[in-house]
């Protein structure tokens, strides 16, 4: 059984998680609201090492200055006694009606001159409080009719907006990243930058790309169908995992945010290898924060709320452990063999071969027996119940 998580696990929660009162279009809330200062210590209690909030969870939209400033005062004392950290801080451009067609990508430009505002303010908040990464979660930018937006301008206007807020962290010399986080929908019948993919495109063309990541979640990259663990492969391809989001979704439906594990288990299984194991010399593939953003569910009183967020790390933790054992088992290291797993790494074209060498080597075309290749089976399906059954305990 793993150990209880401490803050060298690096498990941080977002206040909007254990705070969510669970009010849903259909329903009420059905728990009180919960003080930041609160989820600070009940967070710490726990195990976690961070806490990260919208600037609106902390302060509710449109406070005056002093309340403002008490509240970000309260919230300082608790992360002082308690030793958590805020290692990633992000703006809520999509509560409030004003953003109801979008902040940065709004057709309303007031609109979007006043959510860069909000935004600069909070990356000044971000800073003064240690951040490293500043997430962007675009919810509202997108449209429900495909003639009211048009999407190559808003990109113009998204482009823009970040390429303004890089040169920010620059000017004022802020230890600052961006992160965009993707999601395909909901609140909007479509949202730009929808998937991993697309982001990273978007990211390749700003001013300053080294500046701006992902923030990938889990459900979200499951709610358009894709894989996960091959989203966040591609990221740390990039070197654009800057953070991430942890959560269970089950299948192409409504955000469901769950407790990390409670959705697709083996991808989760696969995800933590690869975050624990997959440095090219074995290592961890990311060094960040292991963030949670989940909802607890609708149906949890205050003792669930505790409980499920014990749970999001409980689960990351038994999956590292059954990560450790399937890499440590020799079948695994044979079927892995096998299976020529490792054989990927390899380059394909010998040390200096170009296309002339390629097609004067005979043994690669005209003698290669494609029927024998053909006809080779991989073992991809035991390595996978090697899988399993470690995921299950029974190895
Ligand atoms: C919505 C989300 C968001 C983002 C958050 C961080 C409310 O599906 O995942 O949570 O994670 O805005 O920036
Ligand atoms: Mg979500
Ligand atoms: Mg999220």
């Amino acid at each position: 059984m793993p150990a209880s998580p401490t803050p060298a696990d690096k498990f941080s929660f977002g206040l909007w998680t254990v705070g969510w009162p669970a009010r849903d279009p259909f329903g009420d809330a059905t728990r009180p609201p919960l003080d930041s200062v609160e989820a600070v210590h009940r967070l710490a209690e726990l195990g976690a090492y961070g806490i990260t909030f919208h600037d609106d969870d902390l302060v509710p939209f449109g406070a005056d200055g002093a309340t403002r400033d008490a509240q970000i005062a309260r919230f300082r004392k608790a992360l002082d006694e308690t030793g958590m950290v805020v290692p990633m801080v992000t703006t809520n451009l999509f509560a409030h009606p004003v953003f109801k067609d979008g902040g940065f990508t709004s057709n309303d430009r007031g609109v979007r001159r006043y959510a860069l505002r909000k935004v600069l303010r909070n990356v000044d908040l971000a800073a003064e409080l240690g951040a490293k990464t500043f997430v962007m979660w675009g919810g509202r930018e997108g449209s429900e009719y495909d003639l009211s937006k048009d999407v190559r301008s808003a990109l113009d206007r998204y482009r823009e907006a970040v390429d303004l807020l890089t040169q920010y962290v620059l000017d004022r010399g802020y230890d600052l990243r961006f992160a965009i986080e993707p999601k395909p929908n909901e609140p909007r019948g479509d949202i730009l930058l929808p998937t991993v993919g697309h982001a990273l495109a978007f990211i390749s063309g700003l001013a300053h790309p080294e500046l701006v990541g992902l923030n990938p979640e889990v459900g979200h990259e499951q709610m358009a169908g894709l894989n996960f663990a091959h989203g966040i492969a591609q990221a740390l391809w990039h070197g654009k995992l800057f953070h991430i989001d942890l959560n269970g979704q089950r299948g192409v439906k409504y955000d469901q945010d769950l407790v990390f594990g409670h959705g697709d288990l083996l991808n989760a299984f696969a995800l933590v290898d690869l975050l624990e194991h997959g440095a090219p010399e074995g290592g961890p593939a990311y060094e960040g924060p292991r963030h949670f953003d989940y909802k607890p569910s609708r149906t949890e009183d205050m003792a669930g709320v505790w409980a499920s967020a014990a749970a999001n790390m409980r689960t990351y933790l038994l999956l590292k452990e059954r990560a450790a054992a399937f890499r440590a088992d020799p079948e695994v290291a044979e079927a892995l063999a096998a299976s020529r797993v490792a054989e990927l790494s390899e380059p394909t074209l010998n040390d200096g071969e170009g296309h002339a060498d390629l097609l004067a080597d005979r043994s690669s075309f005209e003698e290669f027996d494609a029927d024998a290749a053909g006809a080779r089976g991989y073992g991809f399906v035991r390595l996978n119940q090697l899988a399993v059954e470690h995921l299950l305990g029974a190895r």
